[in-house]
């Protein structure tokens, strides 16, 4: 199916020094990894996310927690970047090649768009391989196979170990944030792909950019809580999409 891009999207595109993307679970959800609103099934379904991916649910049932992570985490390392994360960073590369920027802001916790080769993608909700003693603090990234024992414990102090991820209630990284708030000031266009809107303050950055006269796009299979407030909507798949859009503004030169 072709997708009819509207010609002042291209425009706006071919002439932005910088573009910022905002991205969420729906951009991995053609890699195999369900949403994070659709994460819970089988025998989690009885769970609602918002009540496993937080500090309380961890403090409460240490066991569940690190379990529903731990599977997450070795299902992600299963999959594969899709072809809308390959153009993603395709087209990063394109823009810094002519001396522009594009700066991928993720809420995604599966580093899928670091192994499609984005550059210094910035994690507003940290990462699921990253797992980090609640104890004395030690992190490590962990690619292998299954923990045989939930919560995993600190081969430093044997303390329990916790996914380096950011849920509910607790802030996220100063420095994330802080990227992820400048790139929005400092846009020219604003992707919003694949995230429902709902979860603050990533659903906010939108808002900032669009405050300093960016203009905004969404890419997304639903209409969500933001698509009244963007200047285009492009409903579709983004693993169809994005390589589109790429294609496009490739073959504009710009
Ligand atoms: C904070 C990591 C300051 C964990 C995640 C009460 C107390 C405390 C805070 C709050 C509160 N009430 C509200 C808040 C704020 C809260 C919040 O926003 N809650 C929401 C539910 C209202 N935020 C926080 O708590 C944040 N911290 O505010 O700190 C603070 C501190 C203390 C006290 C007060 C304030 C922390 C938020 C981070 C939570 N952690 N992830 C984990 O992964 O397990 S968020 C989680 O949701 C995921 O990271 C996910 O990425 C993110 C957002 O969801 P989406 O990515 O949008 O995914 P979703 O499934 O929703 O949507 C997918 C979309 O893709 C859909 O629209 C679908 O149509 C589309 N799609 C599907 N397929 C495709 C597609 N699109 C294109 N192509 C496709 N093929
Ligand atoms: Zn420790």
């Amino acid at each position: 199916m072709s997708y009819v891009i509207p010609d002042d999207l291209m425009g706006a595109l071919s002439r932005a020094r910088s573009v910022t993307v905002l991205t969420g679970a729906g951009v991995s959800a053609e890699s195999g990894i369900p949403t994070f609103r659709d994460a819970l099934t089988g025998l989690w379904s009885r769970y609602r996310a918002e009540d496993l991916a937080t500090p309380q649910a961890f403090e409460r049932d240490p066991q569940m927690v690190a379990r529903w992570y731990d599977e997450r985490r070795t299902m992600c390392m299963r999959c594969e970047p899709n072809a809308g994360h390959r153009a993603l960073a395709q087209l990063q590369d394109h823009m810094r090649g002519l001396g522009r920027e594009l700066v991928l802001v993720t809420q995604n916790v599966d580093r899928l768009h670091q192994r499609a080769g984005s550059e210094d993608v910035i994690e507003l909700h940290g990462s699921i391989m990253t797992w980090r003693c609640t104890h004395c603090d030690h992190e490590q990234q962990e690619l292998g196979e299954p923990f045989d024992s939930h919560p995993p414990r600190c081969g430093k102090c044997d303390g329990i170990r916790r996914p380096g991820v950011v849920w509910f209630g607790e802030s996220l990284p100063d420095d994330a944030l802080q990227s992820a708030h400048s790139a929005s000031v400092h846009c020219d266009v604003f992707l919003s792909i694949g995230t429902s809107s709902q979860v603050y303050p990533a659903a906010g950055l939108m808002d900032t950019a669009a405050a300093q006269g960016a203009r905004l796009l969404e890419v997304n299979v639903d209409r969500t809580a933001a698509s009244d407030r963007c200047d285009w909507v492009l409903c579709g798949r983004s693993a169809q999409i994005l390589p589109i859009l790429l294609k496009r503004l490739m073959a504009t030169g710009h």
